[in-house]
């Protein structure tokens, strides 16, 4: 796919029984995946105080940028259950975003590989998620997760092409939520937040003083 897509995103903690609830509301399994998600950032952690997320997920480098959200949005603080994020794939422009962003020349890069060397980015992440990927109407995904580092999420998901289809993903998400009764508590958290809380808490500090990420 050529444009960056929107990726809005509702996270919720899994229950025994979800599977079920995801198939009796018309959900149709499509997938079992494996993939190892490898984050890099500066040790000022200049990408991530900045909420862009830089990694290799196993070949392929992907950075999720935030999207701004509607002037008439609810405060980030109460929002935080529904994502939405820039994904963009190409290397050609995730080293001008990521240039422009930490004020580095990026005439001479060639490769994402390039960049890390240019910019100083190191791995401050690494772990495996087994993910089961199932398909709803109305164009949502759900994703449940479990990584190698023992924490469980789930994930309804809809791919948007630009901005005016954003709002109206974030309202069928939240109603789809709601009316399978999925889970919102002090455990909705993602991956990345799980992650850090448990290997680097001075990171995960600095996080939350910046308002990047959120306790639930
Ligand atoms: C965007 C973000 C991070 C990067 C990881 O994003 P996430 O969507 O959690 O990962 P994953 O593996 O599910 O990606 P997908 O396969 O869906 O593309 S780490 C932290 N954030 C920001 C963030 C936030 N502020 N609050 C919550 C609840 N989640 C993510």
């Amino acid at each position: 796919m050529e444009f960056p897509l929107i990726e809005v995103e509702r996270k919720f903690v899994p229950s025994v029984d979800v599977d079920q609830v995801l198939m009796e509301s018309g959900a149709q399994f499509v997938s079992d995946e494996r993939f190892t998600d490898l984050y890099v950032d500066n040790t000022d952690w200049a990408l991530t105080l900045r909420n862009h997320w830089l990694r290799r997920r196993d070949r392929r480098w992907e950075l999720k940028c935030p999207v701004a959200t509607s002037a008439h949005g609810p405060e980030p603080e109460l929002d935080n259950l529904t994502q939405r994020y820039l994904e963009v794939y190409p290397e050609p422009e995730i080293i001008c975003k990521v240039s422009d962003l930490m004020g580095i020349d990026s005439s001479s890069l060639c490769s994402v590989n390039d960049l890390l060397i240019q910019a100083e980015l190191l791995e401050f992440a690494k772990f495996t998620t087994e993910r089961r990927c199932f398909e709803l109407p109305a164009g949502v995904t759900a994703v449940l997760d479990r990584t190698d580092f023992g924490w469980s999420v789930g994930e309804l998901e809809i791919m948007c092409k630009d901005q005016g289809e954003v709002e109206r993903a974030v309202t069928t998400l939240e109603h789809l939520a709601r009316d399978l009764g999925l889970e919102i508590g002090p455990n909705t958290i993602g991956k990345m937040s799980a992650y850090l809380r448990q290997n680097n808490p001075a990171h995960y500090k600095r996080l939350l003083e910046a308002r990047v990420l959120f306790e639930k």
